[in-house]
């Protein structure tokens, strides 16, 4: 078994005193870089929005950060503006360890569709390339770490699940946004796909 670290979003934006917070998300950083010498490839993933993207409450009339919309793709939350390509908030937490890192996964950089997830698109169907740059590498099992546990995190997992790779979160270095209960119904939705909680 090849087992790669999958950190997910590991960015200022998603830490204390970045635009889209996620409390105590500056809290697993230390966590994550011990585990990381205990895995044979480690990934990173960075949000990595165009200024302007279409999911920020900012660039739809009307509405504020956590409404929703209706998408072409489906429904979606409008978030605060956040994690804009080259801004200081789409920066990796400086703590992280990026050294080890072989792949760093970009993903919502297509203006018109969101992506919480390190492998598809929220339309469920454009791929973002890791995939395939997984299986090359024979990587057949992956644990996931990072932010948010209820968004992009649980997609990433989920997604991993389904195409067929061993999964495993580990709640204890993640930390959620929980919006109306979306973190209940996250982990109910990992154990349903067979996502080790750990
Ligand atoms: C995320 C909302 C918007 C995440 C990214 O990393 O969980 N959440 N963009
Ligand atoms: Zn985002």
């Amino acid at each position: 078994m090849t087992h790669a670290l999958i950190v997910i979003d590991m960015q200022n934006d998603f830490c204390p005193g970045g635009a889209l917070a996620v409390t105590g998300g500056d809290e697993i950083v230390a966590g994550i870089n011990t585990l990381m010498p205990d895995f044979d490839h480690v990934i990173l993933t960075q949000d990595w929005h165009p200024a302007g993207h279409s999911s920020f409450a900012s660039s739809h009339d009307g509405k504020a950060p956590f409404e929703m919309t209706e998408m072409p793709y489906g429904p979606q939350v409008l978030w605060p503006d956040h994690c804009v390509q080259g801004s200081h908030g789409a920066a990796f937490h400086t703590d992280l360890d990026t050294d080890r890192a072989a792949i760093i996964q970009r993903k919502g950089m297509n203006p018109a569709i969101d992506s919480y997830s390190a492998f598809f698109e929220n339309d469920r169907k454009t791929p973002t390339g890791l995939d395939g740059a997984l299986r090359s590498l024979g990587i057949t099992e992956l644990t996931f770490v990072g932010l948010a546990t209820d968004f992009c995190v649980a997609y990433s997992a989920l997604d991993a699940a389904q195409l067929g790779f061993k999964a495993t979160l580990r709640q204890d270095l993640c930390r959620a946004i929980d919006l109306d209960g979306s973190l209940a119904a996250a982990l109910a939705e990992l154990k349903q796909a067979g996502v080790h909680l750990a």
